[in-house]
């Protein structure tokens, strides 16, 4: 009898644990990672959206923009959606950063249409537009997209990018800029000579959509 009950016990656990990612699942538990998978490093940042909100960044204007959630990048999971635009810049969300002197940088983006300006990726140290500008990529209203004076790659409508900023040199204020594995441009000047990136943001100039995903700053 006693081994009869424990093999009952046992049985029930054992349909626990199988069902435990489920049931957690059901939760919307967090499946972000915290750290980066590449250096191991716990300083930097990879916001890969699986939590389906943005409960962890700020509003540059609170209510201006819609962001929803939908498929990833990679085809699996969930990517940000930014819907519209409050025609100020940065008017999307912001995310402080940890670690203000990053050598790699990589995310996935892409933009409805070819038309509207979005998919804005901008790193600064502070939040004024033509000061405070680092690194300041964005998807063009004539199709083509890259960082500031390097928009040389011709992207197609709704499509996603791989876009890499590697090197990133705070000496000599350049990185080189790749576009789905390829060298675009190389020792490409920060806008600004700024010697930290103290916060990311994300928006659109013009009233388009553009999504965002996996987001990796090291
Ligand atoms: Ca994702
Ligand atoms: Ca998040």
């Amino acid at each position: 009898m006693k081994q009869y009950l424990f093999n009952k016990i046992l049985h029930r656990r054992l349909i626990l644990i199988a069902f435990l990612p489920t049931l957690l699942g059901a939760c919307g538990g967090e499946a972000e990672k915290t750290e980066n998978t590449t250096t191991g490093s716990t300083s930097g940042l990879f916001e890969d959206f699986e939590d389906n909100n943005i409960s962890d960044w700020t509003e540059s204007i609170p209510g201006a923009l819609t962001y929803t959630f939908e498929a990833g990048a990679t085809g699996a999971g969930s990517s940000l959606r930014i819907s519209g635009n409050a025609s100020v810049h940065p008017d999307g969300i912001e995310k402080v950063l940890t670690n203000t002197n990053p050598t790699y940088i990589s995310f996935h983006v892409k933009n409805v249409t070819t038309a509207l300006a979005g998919g804005y990726f901008f790193l600064t140290n502070g939040p004024n537009l033509g000061i405070d500008d680092g690194i300041y990529f964005m998807m063009k209203n004539n199709g083509f997209m890259g960082p500031f004076n390097n928009w040389t790659y011709a992207y197609t409508a709704n499509t996603w990018y791989f876009v890499e900023f590697k090197n990133i040199d705070f000496v000599n204020f350049t990185f080189d800029y790749y576009v789905d594995g390829v060298l675009q441009n190389s020792a490409v000047p920060f806008r600004y000579p700024i010697s930290s990136f103290t916060n990311l943001y994300l928006y659109n100039y013009e009233t388009t959509s553009s999504w965002f995903d996996d987001i990796d700053i090291q």
